[in-house]
């Protein structure tokens, strides 16, 4: 019986996947504090699933809305795992993922205790970083960039990522500021400061990408080793770590956050705001001048995060247009701006990832308080949008597990988290609660409802990644896994997921994953 292990909202739709049920077609609902049934009903609908080669039966438990601890009872088959009912079912899921991102910083020692076990380390990589790619006349010299959130399993610095992972996190503040205002993250060295402690911990990557950009405007695609370290604790690295060359892509993206950054902080501290704005546009009048081709980087055998700038382009103008005006585009770019924000093709993404920068763009117009939206266009996007979260709700009520992407690829975990982002805008903008069922609906899957029955995010739910590719997890003393961290996930099949340390290709963890689980806990987080 496959079912969101962590628990559920009173009010969304509540179903569990059941497999095996062959002979079967009865379900009761336990109270664990009382022993008794609560909630008893027939299963539904069949579904063959043909990835999984599987007969699976629903079982919809909606109608059980009472708060508290149940389990799920199928004649003939293993008690379900134990879940709550709550409205605040998934709060500690939210502050699992912020420890995560704690637990990512570079530079500084990091120290927290969850669930019973102290992980730790040392501070890391404060010789960050060598000049010798970047600027090869300053060979041997290095310029400060400490800080910033580790990408991945590995120990790097990629500006595509971080500029995306930041920017998700930061719209996830936008949407839901109220809520995450309250969220008390007593971990980190900030708790108690002015900032909210959700904002806290995106500027401590903030703080970092700034220092990506170079005095021409240009930013530095990544920071990092020339080859991956070995599977140990950060400090224990001393091998050289490198500012890359620029890129354009590197240089777009970070124009982009820089914008929204500059929007969320200026409310609390306008230098800092006007310190982004200021780097934002000197970087997008940089980027104007870059090649589309980016130099030579071969002699890197870290991530790429290297694609066509198409899409970042157009999040990057989007947000420039916000922070600056109509009046800063150029002829050429306000056309451009017009077919970003109003065509006849399929706008918004039904997946998507890293190198779609152009999606966060269009949310942050839909929602601006931008005057000077024209309405019938205005209309069209949000069209578009819907159009998106239809998809995603039907692909939903088509799968036995609820899952709306159909797709499965590096990182799908991530992609499928995110799909939440286009959901929780279809609800802003209807009000219907089928697009925030489906939002739910994706986050039971991360989080149990999928053919493993086994939560994907370390620390949390029922049998969770033991084995993560994620260098703290393998290189500490602790048993358990770093908490905080939505592995990969299936790929390229749905049942291709390995929990094993080496399968980093569906068993790592990345910011940009955690950033789009955390966007997706926000929207359900009740203070
Ligand atoms: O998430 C990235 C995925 O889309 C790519 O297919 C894959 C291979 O290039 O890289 C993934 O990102 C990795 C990055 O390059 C380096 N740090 C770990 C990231 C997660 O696996
Ligand atoms: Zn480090």
């Amino acid at each position: 019986i496959r079912l969101n292990t962590v628990g559920y909202l009173p009010e969304v739709a509540k179903t569990a996947t059941v497999v095996g049920a062959d002979k079967a077609d009865r379900f009761a609902v336990i109270d664990s504090a009382t022993g008794k049934i609560v909630l008893k009903g027939k299963l539904g609908e069949s579904f063959d699933s043909p990835q999984t080669g599987e007969t699976a039966r629903l079982l919809d438990f909606g109608k059980l809305n009472k708060e508290g601890s149940y389990i799920l009872q199928v004649p003939g088959l293993p008690d379900s795992a134990p879940f709550s009912i709550s409205d605040e079912a998934l709060n500690h899921s939210l502050e699992n993922i912020m420890v995560g991102f704690y637990g990512q910083r570079c530079g500084e020692a990091v120290e927290f205790e969850w669930d019973g076990d102290t992980f730790a380390y040392d501070a890391c990589h404060l010789d960050d970083a060598w000049l010798d790619y970047l600027e090869p006349e300053k060979a041997g010299e290095k310029k400060v960039s400490t800080g910033g959130w580790h990408d991945a399993g590995d120990y790097g610095k990629y500006t595509v990522n971080a500029s995306f992972a930041s920017a998700m996190m930061l719209q996830a503040w936008e949407r839901r500021s109220e809520a995450l205002e309250s969220l008390e993250l007593p971990f980190i060295p900030e708790h108690g400061g002015e900032l909210p402690d959700f904002l806290d911990e995106i500027k401590f990557n903030l703080d970092w990408l700034i220092t990506m950009q170079t005095e021409n405007g240009e930013v530095a695609h990544k920071l990092t080793t020339l080859y991956f370290g070995g599977m140990v604790l950060p400090a224990e690295i001393d091998a050289k770590r490198y500012f890359t060359p620029t890129s354009k892509l590197a240089t777009l993206d970070f124009a982009a956050v820089g914008c929204i950054a500059a929007r969320v902080f200026r409310p609390f501290d306008a230098e800092y705001a006007d310190t982004w704005l200021a780097a934002a546009k000197k970087a997008w009048d940089a980027a104007k001048e870059m090649s589309e081709t980016p130099e030579d980087t071969s002699m890197f055998h870290t991530g790429g995060y290297m694609t066509s700038t198409d899409s970042d382009y157009r999040w990057a103008l989007i947000e420039i247009r916000l922070a600056f005006g109509a009046e800063a585009l150029s002829e050429m770019e306000g056309y451009i701006f017009k077919d970003a924000v109003d065509n006849d093709n399929r706008m918004v993404d039904v997946a998507w990832d890293w190198g779609r920068g152009y999606n966060l763009g269009l949310y942050s117009w839909l929602f601006s308080e931008e005057a000077k939206k024209d309405p019938a266009a205005l209309e069209r996007l949000e069209l578009d949008l819907l159009s998106a979260a239809d998809v995603i709700v039907r692909n939903s009520a088509e799968h036995a597990y609820g899952r709306g992407i159909r797709a499965y690829q590096w990182g799908s975990s991530g992609v499928l988290a995110r799909s939440v982002m286009t959901l929780h805008a279809a609800h802003e903008l209807t009000g219907e609660q089928k697009y925030l069922d489906s939002a739910y609906d994706q986050i039971s899957y991360l989080y149990g409802r999928n053919p493993f029955g086994r939560s994907f995010v370390t620390g949390d739910g029922f049998q969770p990644p033991q084995f993560p590719h994620h260098r703290p997890s393998e290189g500490d003393q602790v048993e358990k896994p770093w908490p905080g961290h939505v592995i990969g996930g299936a790929n390229p099949g749905e049942l291709d997921w390995f929990d094993e340390t080496g399968s980093y290709r569906t068993n790592e963890t990345a910011i940009n994953w955690d950033a789009a689980l955390s966007y997706a806990l926000a929207v359900f987080y009740q203070p």
